[in-house]
């Protein structure tokens, strides 16, 4: 009876060991492997991070209001990757707004494409917003708040 426990003993405790190996085996892989290579970002040229050229769009006084046809100045603008696809939006209204893709667009390097995902929140009176975007394509954002503020960023490709 008593050789018969040991036995048993015996065979959990090299179960524990093999499960606690297992498991640092895995914790190692995942800390070490997985996740530096899914965060790894890809290399693109240094125009493409910091195009030489900014957009400017205004978001004027009165955008708040449902009535006013005028809100992101000018409402579509265009952009070639790498010389001109870095956006800053300054909002000279007297209220908060924010500059929201209508889709969640991320950017691989510059993240969100929301404004609000930035650190300020909404871009408060006489604020910035400055967005980079890496990569061609037609990107439709709106302001949260004041839905019917739309506009339209239209990034060109590039061949480098
Ligand atoms: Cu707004």
């Amino acid at each position: 009876m008593e050789k018969r426990s040991l036995l048993e003993n015996h065979t959990a405790g090299i179960s524990i060991i093999a499960f606690v190996i297992a498991v640092a085996i895995s914790m190692g892989y995942y800390q070490f492997l997985y996740v530096p290579q899914s965060n790894q970002k890809p290399v693109l040229p240094p125009q493409v991070l910091n195009p030489a050229q900014t957009i400017q769009v205004t978001i004027v006084p009165g955008s708040s209001s449902p009535s006013q046809t005028t809100n992101f100045v000018p409402k579509a603008v265009q952009g070639s990757l790498g010389l001109s696809s870095r956006v800053v939006w300054t909002n000279t209204d007297s209220v908060p707004h924010s500059v929201t893709s209508d889709n969640n667009y991320k950017d691989v390097i510059s993240g969100s494409f929301n404004s609000i995902d930035h650190g300020q929140g909404l871009i408060p009176p006489q604020q910035k917003f400055t967005f980079v975007f890496t990569s061609d394509g037609v990107y439709a954002y709106h302001c949260e708040p004041h839905p019917w503020m739309q506009g339209k960023v239209t990034i060109l490709k590039q061949k480098f």
